[in-house]
Parts: structure tokens; sequence; C-alpha cells
């Protein structure tokens, strides 16, 4: 096979705050790259742009936005993203995201008052990711990782809330992971599902969210 054919997986990784997203993320892309793969970490909000900076400012309770306007400025960060994604893609690099999309609607619905199909629109033409990594921490394991942060969201009954929408999101590109192990332990089992994803999807069609 022509391994310049071949194009890269698209692996995000989705979950409420302190189930050990960013750690896994880090984790696996360190051992693909020792593996020889080509990869590459990306996080959204993505605070390095102009947008993500007013995202940030919102974050850190700086700014207050409505709650429409952040939704609107959390989707255009990733559009802005969008083309640098597709070429590194099909050029066969495997990108592996720090929260995506399913953020975006999750924490959104999770505020009174917006309309759940209204927050879907801004992500329709958006990359589909390939694999879902939804990292699943059980209450009692969660109490014990200390207190939460200090931003926005950083709540545990908005954060009950968020996780019962992530839910309802879920579809047959999701793989529920037990994040309550060790990190090596749950890292197992992440990269078992991350190689599978890769062969399987290394000659197929970029995918899009459609209405
Ligand atoms: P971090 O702590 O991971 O930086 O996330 N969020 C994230 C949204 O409300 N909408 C989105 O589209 C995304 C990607 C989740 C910062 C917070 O931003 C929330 C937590």
């Amino acid at each position: 096979m022509n391994q310049a054919l071949r194009r890269g997986a698209l692996i995000v990784f989705e979950g409420c705050d302190r189930a050990g997203k960013t750690t896994q993320c880090h984790k696996l892309v360190e051992v693909l790259k020792r593996e020889g793969h080509r990869v590459e970490l990306m996080k959204f909000p993505d605070r390095s742009t102009t947008i993500g900076q007013m995202i940030s400012q919102y974050l850190q309770k700086k700014v207050e936005l409505e709650d429409h306007v952040i939704h609107l400025l959390f989707a255009a960060n990733r559009w802005e993203a969008v083309k640098k994604m597709e070429n590194l893609l099909l050029n066969g690099t495997t990108l592996v995201v720090d929260r995506y999309s399913f953020s975006g609607i999750a924490f959104s619905a999770a505020k009174p008052h917006m309309d759940f199909e209204w927050l879907k629109q801004p992500e329709v033409g958006l990359l589909q990711p390939d694999l879902v990594l939804f990292l699943e921490l059980s209450s009692d394991v969660a109490s014990k990782r200390g207190e939460f942060g200090q931003e926005r969201y950083e709540q545990p009954q908005f954060q009950r809330s968020v996780r019962q929408i992530f839910r309802k999101l879920q579809d047959k590109s999701w793989q529920v992971i037990n994040a309550d192990g060790t990190p090596e332990e749950v890292h197992q089992d992440i990269y078992e599902k991350v190689k599978r994803s890769i062969e399987l999807v290394s000659f197929q069609q970029l995918k899009k969210f459609d209405k």
C-alpha cells in the first residue's frame, strides 16, 4: 500500500473537568510519536488566536458575554482551525484534540434558555471526529481529585448538568473510557482503541458534521 495516500485520524478527547483528558492527550501523542506516527496535539479553545483571547477573558470572568455570543465564538475558534486540520489529516497526520464541538454544545446547553437544536448549527460542516474518547470518572473518584479551579463553569452542579448533556450527544463514534484507573491503565485502554481507529480510517474520506 502507498503510505502517502493514507490520511490521519481525527481523535477527540471529551469529558468533564478533572477526568484526565489533558494528561491522556499528551501521553498518547508522545507514544504515537515514539512509534514513528505523524501526530499533532490540538486543544480547543485555542486561546492563542484573537477569538481565543476573547474566550479566555470570558472564562477568566474578566468580561461578560451573552450566552449565544460566547457559543458562537467557541464555534468560530474551531472554524478558524478547519483548513489547517484538513490539510494535516489529508497529509497523513493524526490529530489528537483536547475538547471539540461536543464540549461546545454541552457547556452551552447546560445554561438556561438555550435551544439545543440551535446550539448544534454552528458545528455543521466542521470535520467530524473518527473517534471520540469520552473520559468518565465515577463521582467517588472525582471528589478525591481535589478542588475545581477558579474559571467559569468549574462548579460541581454545572459540571453535573454538562455530564448529562454529554450522554445525549453520544453516537457510534464514541468510546466511553473509565478514567478511574491510574494514568497508565487508562492510557492502555485508549491506546488500543486509537491504534484500531488509525488503521480503520486511513483510506476513508474525511467526514463532516451534517444537519
Ligand atoms: P479548558 O479548561 O479545557 O481550557 O476548557 N468550552 C470548551 C465551551 O464552553 N465550549 C467549547 O466549545 C469548548 C471547546 C469547557 C475551558 C472551558 O471551556 C468550555 C471548559
